[in-house]
């Protein structure tokens, strides 16, 4: 158990996401598995993360690539046993690493011996477990839609029910009402964390608390008498990182979960800012330009509004969005410049900075065909907006823009045959790009995206500022430069970075432009060798600190 921990320690970390199908294959299958990601450790000490969330590797049927889980307290063979689990922790707790679990209550796999028996008939004791709802064949309760497509409820014959599902039929919604299913699921997490387990990220932890009579699914009533049941009898029990995914936070409730006196969950991870490029009202599928203006104006919301409050996760990436360096950046001829200054505004903020795995080496999208997209959720949209008459060009338009499969592909470590993740058949094709873009060619490169993201994991370690000070947004209506200044005490930094590829007018604001009396000046951290006065050059971005003497 996690007792000699710092408390709070997380605040001045940055997290590393692994999907752990992705990242390194060990045995040929052409599936990235645990024993490959032992076999990386010592690339992420010289990251310098402080922890890694693993997306889900208990034992699953894969129909959402592990988010159905079949055996909460076992490891899915295809990632290989319980006791390569423990050695990855003890490993990474050598390396100063902690692993987090991703823990999926809001629903299990079809296959869960619970639901097996839930649908075996009304009066078995699982049944209850999940959620049910009488019916005719045809006609479902109510005409709630699932998260990637298609009737929220599925037809049973033999108990001539309906059962509710968020996610695909794959995925049977858990019933947090039933008190015995929460007393299943906290005696299921004392016992990983009694294994060595530093934390948990709670997969949709917004939606466990559903009322589909009321077609609500989001926030629902209970959810906080739940969160705080679930925290206080788990998760209390020592200093862990708790990360709550939730789509439908908001600035009045994030404080609730990320509540600072550790009631329920650490901190939320939330998507206002990473929604803004698409049509409103649309699907995420409906393509937008961003607007910079926009963004700023959210992040900063998020940065004030949870100061002192709560506590957020930052990040642009993760296994269900694009790459970023393809989405709000340049892939092509300012690859490095726009991946460095992207990651420079978000590691400049306040919260837990998440990084997940290839980002750090600026990894791009891709272009599938049909025939190689795996994700349920492309297939599903695919086949939906097929039948719905839209175009083929304007689907696979939205696919290469936002597939979860951008995310997915393999972890690109060296030049070599599929960039040294597997020597088999990987499970999704490499990226092409892999021989320009890879680890090997990084690490040792002091100019490379990689070192800029080791730089900035080192700066949070360093100046407590990053964890602690106030945010304050300048150049506010400017269309291309995202700056702002934090403060705490007699110290300041300054954020700077301009979002396009042209040249822009900026002035460093005098405080740190000039070391006079008693100031000091220091770059942190810069992606162009100098500064030019009276302007930034295309995707450049600098942090600059000052401080007051005595
Ligand atoms: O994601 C929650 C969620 O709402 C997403 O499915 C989201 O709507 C979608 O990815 C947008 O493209 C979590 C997991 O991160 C995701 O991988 C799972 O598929 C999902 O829950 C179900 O467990
Ligand atoms: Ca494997």
């Amino acid at each position: 158990m996690k007792g000699k921990m710092k408390q709070n320690w997380w605040k001045s970390t940055v997290v590393y996401q692994i999907y752990p199908r992705s990242f390194q294959d060990s045995n040929g299958d052409g599936i990235g598995d645990l024993p490959g990601i032992v076999s990386r450790l010592d690339y992420l000490k010289e990251l310098g993360i402080g922890a890694v969330w693993l997306s889900p590797v208990c034992r699953s049927p894969q129909a959402d690539n592990g988010y159905d889980i079949s055996d909460y307290q076992d490891i899915d063979p295809l990632f290989g046993k319980l006791e390569d689990m423990d050695l990855l922790i003890k490993e990474a707790e050598k390396r100063g690493i902690q692993i987090i679990l991703d823990l999926v209550l809001n629903h299990s796999s079809n296959r869960h011996p619970w639901f097996l028996e839930a649908k075996k008939s009304r009066e078995n004791p699982y049944h209850d477990y999940y959620i049910w709802r009488d019916g005719e064949e045809g006609c479902p309760p109510n005409d709630m839609r699932g998260v990637f497509g298609g009737s929220a409820w599925e037809w049973v014959p033999e108990i001539r029910q309906y059962y509710f599902h968020q996610f695909t039929v794959e995925q049977p919604d858990l019933n947090w009402e039933n008190p015995k299913v929460r007393e299943e699921i906290y005696e299921m997490i004392n016992w990983w964390i009694d294994r060595g387990i530093g934390g948990f990220r709670l997969d949709v932890l917004d939606q466990i608390a559903k009322e589909p009579d009321k077609k609500i699914t989001r926030n629902g009533p209970l959810l906080h008498t739940y969160i705080k049941e679930l925290s206080r009898r788990t998760f209390q029990r020592g200093e862990l990182i708790t990360v709550g995914e939730a789509w439908g936070a908001t600035i009045e409730n994030a404080p609730v979960y990320s509540n600072p006196d550790g009631s329920e969950v650490s901190m939320v991870f939330q998507f206002e800012h990473i929604n803004l490029d698409q049509k409103p009202g649309g699907e995420k599928w409906d393509l937008a330009s961003l607007d910079l203006v926009k963004l700023k104006e959210v992040l900063e919301k998020w940065q004030k509004g949870l100061y002192q409050k709560g506590w957020n996760s930052l990040f642009w990436d993760n296994h269900d969005l694009p790459r970023i360096v393809s989405r709000w950046g340049n892939d092509k001829e300012y690859r490095a410049e726009s991946a460095k200054m992207l990651a420079t505004v978000l590691h400049g903020m306040q919260g837990t900075p998440y990084i997940y795995q290839g980002e750090e080496l600026g990894m791009t999208n891709i272009k599938l065909s049909m025939d190689q997209y795996q994700d349920v959720e492309t297939l599903n949209m695919y086949k939906e907006r097929m039948a719905q008459g839209y175009s083929r060009e304007s689907i696979m338009e939205s696919l290469y823009a936002k597939s979860r499969d951008n995310a997915r592909t393999p972890m690109q470590w060296d030049d070599s045959q599929h960039a040294g993740f597997t020597e088999g058949t990987p499970w999704l094709p490499v990226n092409p790009n892999y021989t320009e873009i890879n680890a090997a060619s990084q690490t040792g490169d002091p100019d490379s995206v990689f070192s800029y993201y080791k730089t900035l994991v080192g700066l949070r370690k360093e100046y407590e500022i990053l964890a602690e000070g106030e945010f304050e947004l300048i150049c506010r209506e400017d269309p291309d430069i995202f700056a702002y200044v934090r403060t705490l005490g007699n110290q300041k930094l300054l954020v700077a970075a301009n979002f396009h590829g042209t040249e822009v007018p900026f002035s460093i604001p005098l405080e740190f432009d000039k070391e006079e009396g008693k100031r000091k000046i220091r770059t942190l951290i810069r992606n162009y060798p100098d500064t030019e006065p009276g302007m930034l050059r295309p995707y450049e971005t600098f942090m600059i600190f000052a401080e007051q003497g005595e």
